[in-house]
């Protein structure tokens, strides 16, 4: 059976910059971002958490006459998925995702594009209020940045909410090699409750045919890799949470499928999104959330302690490189096949009779060779055994009594005695359960 799968790889550069931002991303921020909860002083106007972007980073600013100044370089970047999967994409500053910006309500920012492409770019912030000339569609509202150009875009920030940023000038192409970030505006007058962690992921989905280096930006549905922050798991961060802390995980999309995003564990609220946080009377308990094409979403919750998977809930899309349209092997007596055909596929391998789980085991046990620069279909491994995932899946990981800010891996859970399920009996036969019967 054809296995294709994908994985992503880091390039140095983006490796380094995630250790910039796994220091302290309040000191990338600027002065402004900081603010301590659990004091009973009011909060600073101003003052914000920063957002933490899983395998990602925050763009730095300057102070220039009162106004926010960023500086994005529209760039080719090498890019790893996850262990085994590199392509030359493009990005912004080194890395797709680009940067996060971060700033407040209220601000007046400036932000300088460069174009380091071969080809024309502008920049649109998408869902921000600012003026038409601003917007940044290509032809429409500016020139486009030609190659080696540098424009300036300026405006007040006139609202707060989870937004993004995406080129608007050969969108087709630009998005699918990877060039978008979050532009997160945090309210002027911090609001309660306050959230002790933020996360802010970017969704998005990748032709990176198995075997190739560059994604494909001809396919419009049949995608083979889909990430969380341009990375596909096992390369996905996890959350990091200290149990009763109030976690919010703020998810865009600009792939160009909707991802039903699903949080196992605690309750959780829609809070907001592109609209901002909404007030507390318009919050929607849920168990998955689609977070639509060109929307996104706030999910909030009170951390319980444990490990939490946090996936798409469609099934392809927690799977690496998919081999689409082969034979369906499930329940075919395979006796026989595998000898036949290594006389002229010395690998062959017969499988997928009983089901899928095995390919990972196979895949991992080196006898069954993917094609090159390929994740297996399914991969990772938990402490019970193979997790058989991949792309949009990750997992949230709450302990009690971690240090406010430590976002360390904890490890697995050491889940209490008594609260795991167990095995019981090994024979099929095993008690009296009610089956109804076959037609007759
Ligand atoms: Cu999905």
């Amino acid at each position: 059976m054809k296995l294709s799968r994908r994985n992503i790889m880091l390039s140095a550069s983006a490796a380094t910059l995630a250790k910039l931002a796994a220091t302290d991303t309040a000191s990338a921020a600027g002065p402004v971002a900081t603010t301590t909860t659990g004091t009973s002083a009011a909060p600073r106007a101003g003052s914000y958490r920063p957002v933490r972007t899983p395998n990602g980073w925050t763009l730095p600013y300057t102070m220039r006459g009162g106004v926010k100044e960023f500086h994005l370089v529209a760039e080719e970047v090498e890019h790893e998925f996850g262990p085994g999967s590199k392509a030359k994409c493009w990005g912004y500053n080194g890395s797709t995702p680009g940067p996060t910006i971060e700033a407040v309500e209220g601000d007046r920012v400036r932000i300088m594009v460069t174009n380091r492409l071969r080809e024309h770019t502008t920049v649109h912030w998408h869902g921000l209020l600012l003026p038409s000339g601003m917007d940044g569609v290509g032809g429409l509202n500016q020139p486009h940045i030609k190659p080696g150009e540098t424009y300036a875009y300026e405006f007040t920030l006139r609202q707060h909410g989870t937004h993004m940023y995406h080129p608007h000038a050969d969108e087709m192409t630009q998005m699918a090699f990877g060039m978008m970030g979050l532009f997160i505006i945090h309210p002027r007058v911090p609001d309660t409750p306050r959230v002790d962690r933020d996360y802010a992921i970017l969704l998005h989905n990748w032709a990176l045919h198995p075997g190739t280096y560059r994604p494909d930006p001809s396919i419009m549905t049949d995608f083979d890799v889909w990430t969380f922050n341009s990375k596909a798991f096992p390369a996905i961060e996890s959350l990091v949470a200290a149990t009763g802390e109030r976690v919010r995980v703020r998810v865009g999309n600009l792939s160009m499928w909707n991802h039903p995003i699903h949080i196992h564990g605690p309750r959780f609220w829609i809070t907001g999104g592109d609209g901002g946080r909404l007030p507390p009377s318009k919050w929607r308990s849920e168990v998955t959330e689609i977070v639509g094409v060109g929307q996104t979403r706030d999910f909030e919750f009170d951390a319980v302690a444990g490990d939490w998977a946090m996936h798409c809930h469609m099934s392809h899309h927690t799977m690496n490189a998919m081999g689409h349209d082969i034979p369906n092997t499930v329940g075919v007596d395979q006796s026989g096949v595998a000898s036949k055909m290594n006389r002229i596929l010395p690998n062959y391998m017969a499988m997928g009779q009983d089901g899928m789980a095995e390919h990972q085991s196979h895949f991992e046990m080196g006898h069954m060779p993917g094609p090159a620069n390929t994740m297996p279909m399914m991969t990772g491994t938990g402490p019970h055994g193979n997790l058989e995932m991949g792309g949009m899946f990750t997992v949230i990981k709450v302990r009690d009594g971690l240090r406010p800010g430590d976002y360390s891996d904890p490890g697995w859970y050491p889940a209490p005695a008594g609260t795991v399920a167990q095995k019981v009996s090994s024979d099929p036969d095993f008690g009296t359960p009610v089956r109804r019967k076959p037609p007759a």
